[in-house]
């Protein structure tokens, strides 16, 4: 399998962290977002990482349908999204709260940095970063220990690592360490992980 995009993307450094804790063969097309956008586009119309292409050659774009994908091919018993129910229905949960802060901070970071000055726009910009901002501190209020759900490590506990690594090195005033404690302690404990090392962004 190969993996398009680079570890700066804590969407593409999801699926790398989700492929290594499989124990998934791949390797890396470290394309970047803006410099290698055509040949991003020859596989996903979007222009967007992550991608993922098969064996076969069938191409998977989003991180949540290549991830899913990933759990069907390791099985119920170690997927690290339940299959069913209210377990399933809780990690999905936290997963969009972690993910739609990240979208949040992005677009916020694009607009402090990508938009002219002369066309700044700080109601907007105000706005994403208190997305941003409260999607973390609601999801600091609903998880466990020593992860996101308890006992078992989740995608759950891979989003939010990701989530927090990119936000405080793009927009660190958005997630001072501190402010969230217990994704504090759920990120340190994952960091420490060998996929997470393996795929950290320098
Ligand atoms: N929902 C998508 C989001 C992917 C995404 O936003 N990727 C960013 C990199 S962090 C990207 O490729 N941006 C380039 C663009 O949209 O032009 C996923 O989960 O994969």
């Amino acid at each position: 399998m190969r993996l398009i995009g680079s570890y700066t993307s804590p969407f593409v450094r999801r699926v790398g962290v989700t492929l290594r804790l499989h124990g998934l063969a791949f390797t890396q097309v470290p394309y970047a977002t803006d410099a290698d956008a055509t040949a991003i586009r020859g596989f996903n119309p979007l222009g967007r990482v992550p991608v993922l292409v098969l064996e076969h050659g069938e191409v998977l774009i989003d991180s949540g349908m290549i991830v899913d994908h990933l759990d069907d091919l390791v099985g119920p018993e170690r997927a690290l999204t339940p299959r069913a129910g209210p377990a399933r229905r809780q990690v999905n949960r936290l997963v969009a709260l972690a993910l739609g802060a990240t979208e949040k901070y992005l677009a916020a970071y694009h607009e402090r940095n990508a938009r002219p000055e002369a066309k700044a726009w700080p109601r907007w910009l105000e706005r994403l970063e208190a997305q941003a901002h409260a999607g973390l501190a609601a999801l600091d209020g609903m998880v466990g220990t020593p992860w996101c759900g308890g006992e078992a490590f989740t995608q759950t506990d891979i989003c939010v690592t990701v989530a927090l690594r990119a936000m405080r090195f793009d927009m660190p005033h958005l997630a001072p360490f501190g402010r969230f404690p217990g994704l504090d302690a759920i990120a340190a404990a994952a960091e420490k992980l060998d996929a997470f090392a393996a795929t950290r962004p320098r």
